[in-house]
């Protein structure tokens, strides 16, 4: 199953757009689990147990694993292995970009090794170097063109009549033809995401920014999905996982979860 099949087919199964950020955090877990076992993947494997019949996707932070060396990236590879089980598609954030040689190792690796079913990466060196993401046909590639963060206007909203996140739209409609391509959008530019809908069709948008962040949940999914209220992958990490940081972790991530999935659900469809 492709990751397009993959993502459609969660999103119907359980109704819902919500994709769960697991940027984990050894300070924010519970004592219990500290203790004993493995930490990473026995918290992530509790979230995704509370959480997989509300999602549309999970989202892992490659650094909040790296910061933990190999310990952190053996309890990756197992969560993702984990949510393989599933059947709901794993977008591995890992926002990688570099010459065409490197990029087809980078490409192996997230691919092949981490097994992931998307990942994120970025447009700033061109082409060639996004070519050899492209070419794994069944997997997903999720392009930055305009992040949530403050900093993004230094870039990429520059260039005036044609600023340069429009150009990144453009361009990945083109090079799409493999139909895998994807754009990131934070949730916290609602103006601009409605543009950049309009230019890419029934193209996925990831669109992280809700909630830690401060993004408006109204504007993102209805400027976010696409004619059938589809195709918007809403991210939110922090405000799920560690909803509560105490021995009820896994329930408060469940409510926090529900809760805005059907926040979500309630403007799905609304003009
Ligand atoms: P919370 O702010 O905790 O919901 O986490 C947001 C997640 O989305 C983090 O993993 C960020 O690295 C990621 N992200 C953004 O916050 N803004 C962006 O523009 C793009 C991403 C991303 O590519 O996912």
């Amino acid at each position: 199953m492709s990751f397009l099949e993959k993502l459609d087919s969660a999103v119907k199964k359980n109704n819902s757009l919500l994709c769960v950020g697991l940027d984990i955090d050894l300070k924010k877990i519970p004592d219990s689990l500290l203790n004993k076992g493995d930490p990473i993947f026995d918290f992530n494997k509790a979230i995704i147990n509370a959480t997989k019949d509300i999602v549309c996707a999970y989202k892992p932070n490659m650094a909040f694993y790296e910061m933990y060396g190999i310990y952190g990236i053996e309890a990756l590879i197992k969560t993702i292995e984990y949510i393989y089980t599933l059947e709901i598609p794993v977008i591995l954030d890992a926002k990688r970009g570099d010459v065409g040689n490197t990029a087809s190792a980078y490409a192996k690796s997230l691919f092949e090794i981490y097994k992931a079913d998307a990942i994120t990466v970025s447009p700033y060196l061109g082409k060639d170097s996004l070519d050899p993401f492209f070419e794994y046909k069944e997997k997903g590639i999720f392009v930055l063109c305009l992040t949530s963060n403050p900093g993004s206007k230094d870039f990429q909203n520059t260039g005036n009549d044609d600023p340069l996140f429009k150009q990144v739209a453009k361009k990945v409609r083109e090079w799409n033809v493999n139909g895998n391509a994807g754009l990131v959008v934070g949730a916290t530019k609602p103006e601009e995401l409605k543009e950049i809908r309009s230019m890419v069709g029934d193209m996925p948008i990831l669109i992280p920014g809700i909630g830690a962040q401060g993004g408006d949940t109204a504007k993102t999914v209805r400027y976010g999905t696409n004619k059938k209220g589809e195709r918007a992958i809403i991210n939110s990490s922090r405000n799920i996982i560690f909803a509560s940081t105490g021995e009820d972790f896994a329930g408060s991530a469940r409510v926090a979860a529900r809760k805005l999935k059907e926040e979500i659900n309630s403007y799905r469809f609304v003009g």
